[in-house]
C-alpha cells in the first residue's frame, strides 16, 4: 500500500537559485512525497570551504529560515566572519554570514572524510530536519562558467564579485560530459507522477541540471509527465540575469522562448495571466499553456501557485 502511494504521488521538482525555492515551499506545504533535484553548477570552493548555494537555499527555505529578502543565507544572521576576514585582507566579496558559515564547515568536514556531496546534503537536511529529499543533480563536480568581455568567469565571480554588469558573450557547464546523475535522480524521475521544472533560471540553474546526459535521455522518455513554470514574464525575467544568458545563447526572452528551449521534455508550460497571447505560438511546438499568477509575493501566492499545478499534473 505504501509502495502503491509512493509511486502515485510522488512529485519531484528541477530546481535552483532563488526563483525556485518559492515555488518548493509552496509544493511541499501541499504534498509530503517531494524529491527535489537540485543544480550544483554554481557550487564553488573559497576560504578551503565548499559552499553549495542552491543546495543550501533549498534546505533554508524548506526548514523556514531562509533570509527572504535577498533570496539566500540565513535570516536575521551577523557578518563578524566575513568582517573579520575582511580586517586581515582575505576575500571578503562573497557575504558568507556566521550560522551559513557553519553549514558550509560541516559539508566539507564529511566530503574531506570521504562523504559524497549527496551523503553530505543528506546528513544537513537531518540536521534542519528537512522531511523532503534534497537531491544533488551530480556527485560529479560541475562548475558553471560564464564566458564575458572580462574574461571566462566562474559565475559566483560573475554574479557577486563583479556585480553580473561585464558583457556576456556564453554560458557553459565545465566538466558536464563526465557528469554521471545520483542514482536516486533517476530513481524519483521515473517513479514520480509529475516531475516540475522550477521557475529558476534556464541557464543557469536548470540548465546543468538537464545536460546531464542521463537526466536528459529520463526527461525525454518521460515527456508526457513533466511541466515548466515560465520564469519569464512578457520580455522580461522575473528575476536576476536570466535575460543575459538567454540572449548569449541566443534564446528568445519569452514564454516562447522558454517553450522552445525545454520543448524535447516538457508538454505543459504553465505562463503568467498576461501571457495567453503566447499561447497559439506555443501551441505549434507541442506545448500547452496554462495560465495563472506565477509571482510568488508572499506564502498565499506560493500555495496558490503549487495547488494551480496540482490541478493540471
Ligand atoms: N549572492 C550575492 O549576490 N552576494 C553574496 O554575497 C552572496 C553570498 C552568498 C552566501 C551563501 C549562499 O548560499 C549564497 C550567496 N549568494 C550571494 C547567492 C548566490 O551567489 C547566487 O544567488 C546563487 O548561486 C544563484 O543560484
Amino acid at each position: 500500500m505504501y509502495l502503491l502511494n509512493l509511486f502515485c504521488y510522488l512529485i519531484t521538482v528541477l530546481a535552483g537559485g532563488t526563483g525556485s525555492i518559492k515555488l518548493i515551499r509552496g509544493l511541499s506545504s501541499i504534498t509530503s512525497e517531494l524529491f527535489i533535484i537540485v543544480n550544483v553548477g554554481d557550487n564553488f570552493w573559497l576560504h578551503g570551504l565548499y559552499i553549495c548555494p542552491d543546495i543550501d537555499t533549498t534546505i533554508y527555505g524548506l526548514a523556514g529560515i531562509l533570509d527572504k529578502k535577498r533570496g539566500w543565507g540565513i535570516k536575521d544572521d551577523s557578518f563578524n566572519f566575513i568582517k573579520n576576514m575582511k580586517k586581515l585582507d582575505e576575500d571578503s566579496w562573497f557575504k558568507i554570514g556566521d550560522k551559513d558559515l557553519i553549514t558550509h564547515i560541516i559539508r566539507t568536514k564529511l566530503i574531506n572524510e570521504g562523504l559524497s556531496l549527496s551523503q553530505a546534503t543528506r546528513y544537513i537536511c537531518r540536521k534542519y530536519r528537512i522531511q523532503n529529499d534534497v537531491i544533488p543533480a551530480t556527485d560529479t563536480p560541475i562548475e558553471t562558467r560564464i564566458v564575458t568581455d572580462k574574461g571566462d568567469l566562474n559565475i559566483q565571480d560573475f554574479w557577486v564579485k563583479f556585480k553580473g554588469k561585464p558583457r556576456v558573450h556564453d554560458v557553459y557547464y565545465n566538466n558536464i560530459e563526465n557528469a554521471k546523475s545520483n542514482k536516486q535522480v533517476i530513481k524519483s524521475l521515473r517513479s514520480s507522477r509529475s516531475i516540475i521544472i522550477a521557475p529558476g533560471n534556464p541557464v543557469s540553474s536548470i540548465g546543468p541540471i538537464i545536460s546531464i546526459k542521463s537526466v536528459y535521455e529520463e526527461l525525454k522518455s518521460n515527456k508526457d509527465k513533466i511541466l515548466a513554470i515560465s520564469p519569464i514574464i512578457g520580455r522580461k525575467p522575473i528575476s536576476g540575469p536570466a535575460g543575459k544568458y538567454l540572449k548569449s545563447k541566443n534564446i528568445e526572452i519569452s514564454p516562447l522562448g522558454i517553450a522552445k528551449f525545454y520543448s524535447k521534455f516538457i508538454r505543459k508550460l504553465v505562463v503568467h495571466n498576461s501571457d495567453l497571447n503566447f499561447a497559439d505560438s506555443i501551441m505549434n511546438i507541442n506545448v500547452k499553456t496554462y495560465n495563472t499568477n506565477i509571482i510568488m509575493r508572499n506564502k498565499r501566492d506560493e500555495v496558490n501557485l503549487a495547488k494551480f499545478i496540482s490541478t493540471i499534473w
